[in-house]
């Protein structure tokens, strides 16, 4: 039996975060040696927000060399860029064609971003379209993503779904999502009701792969909690405490429960305390891989020879949708 296609992306807008290595590029990892992988920078999908096109650049590099950081070998995975494959582009208009203004109203991502606004780029409503088209482009058959996706990816299968019926029943695959079991929504530091996310504007509210110990030690003591003293998992009425003991479940591979056992009757403080060695330790390496990374000249050749394997594999699955469409001669 063949490898499952495994297909996921991360938006370049800035660094990776805990959020986004807990919730997604974990199982990015993971599934290196199990399924034929493929991982994709999304360029296109920063620019659904006005980005400086100076920055943009280096965060695509810095995004590669993060991948690269954490363990995606490209001996095993095909990593790339997505500009550089024309294919998502052009699928993602048959899907356009193929998509509700109804259902692309619902998305909770597009009411949070657009705020009601008549002049929200119209880019930002189309955005789980061309998600959609960078799964669909590859046949995926399951997409590693954080909570937050679930909408999009149920979107995108009923998009597939929808085309396969009229169509024909193998014109798509339609994939499926996976999601962590502890790690899939990491909510921000400094408001644990929000997720954490790279645009948010206080920097405290994240964890930067990247950041120095000081920085990471100053957003850990200072991360909002409760009043009322006891280190429990309890999402609901401790949300703050709660996803501090995630992050360090998470990172260190032990169960909740066994945290909570070993602080029984220990402060908010000594937890902090804690989580800060965890947290610090488990980045070093990264942060020093990504620095020997970052700057070497092969990095750009690995993602053109990414490139080129995408594209290899895209091409017919790209002229078999035409195809089916009638388009072209
Ligand atoms: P932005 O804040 O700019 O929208 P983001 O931080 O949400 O960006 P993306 O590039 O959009 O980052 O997401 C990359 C991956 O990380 C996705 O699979 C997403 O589901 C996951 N992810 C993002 N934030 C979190 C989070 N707080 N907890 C768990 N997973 C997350
Ligand atoms: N929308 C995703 C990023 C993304 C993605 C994808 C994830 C774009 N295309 C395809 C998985 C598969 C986000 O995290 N905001």
């Amino acid at each position: 039996m063949s490898k499952p296609r495994v297909f996921s992306g991360v938006q370049p807008t800035g660094n990776i975060h805990l959020g986004n290595y807990l919730g997604a590029l974990k199982q990015f990892v993971e599934l290196q040696n199990t399924a034929d992988c493929i991982y994709c920078i999304v360029d296109m999908h920063a620019i659904t927000v006005p980005q400086d096109p100076e920055e943009l650049k280096s965060h695509i590099l810095d995004v590669a060399a993060l991948y690269m950081a954490v363990g995606l070998d490209p001996e095993k995975s095909i990593l790339f860029v997505q500009s550089e494959v024309s294919g998502h582009a052009e699928l993602s208009w048959i899907l356009t064609c193929n998509s509700y203004t109804g259902e692309l109203s619902r998305m909770t991502q597009f009411k949070a971003k657009n705020k009601g606004q008549e002049s929200a780029p119209a880019g930002l409503f189309t955005y789980p379209i061309l998600m959609a088209a960078d799964i669909l482009l590859y046949d995926t058959n399951i997409v590693p993503v954080g909570n937050d996706q679930k909408q999009h990816i149920e979107l995108c299968r009923d998009i597939a779904l929808r085309i396969n019926h009229k169509y024909g029943e193998d014109t798509l695959v339609v994939p499926e999502g996976q999601y962590m079991k502890e790690g899939a929504r990491i909510m921000a530091l400094d408001d644990p009701t929000n997720k954490m996310s790279k645009s948010a504007e206080n920097e405290m509210s994240r964890i930067s792969l990247l950041d120095e110990p000081a920085k990471i030690k100053k957003a850990i003591m200072r991360a909002t909690t409760d009043s009322d003293a006891v280190i429990k998992y309890d999402p609901e009425n401790k949300p703050g405490i709660s996803n501090l003991l995630t992050i360090y479940g998470a990172l260190s591979d032990t169960p909740i429960e066994e945290i909570e056992k070993k602080f029984d009757g220990a402060g908010y403080g000594d937890l902090k305390k804690e989580l800060v060695t965890v947290v610090t330790e488990s980045l070093e390496p990264i942060r020093e891989r990504f620095n020997s990374i970052r700057y070497s000249s092969e990095l750009t050749d690995i993602l053109k020879d990414g490139a080129a394997k995408a594209n290899a594999i895209a091409e017919p699955i790209l002229e078999r949708v035409q195809s089916r469409f009638g388009l072209g001669l």
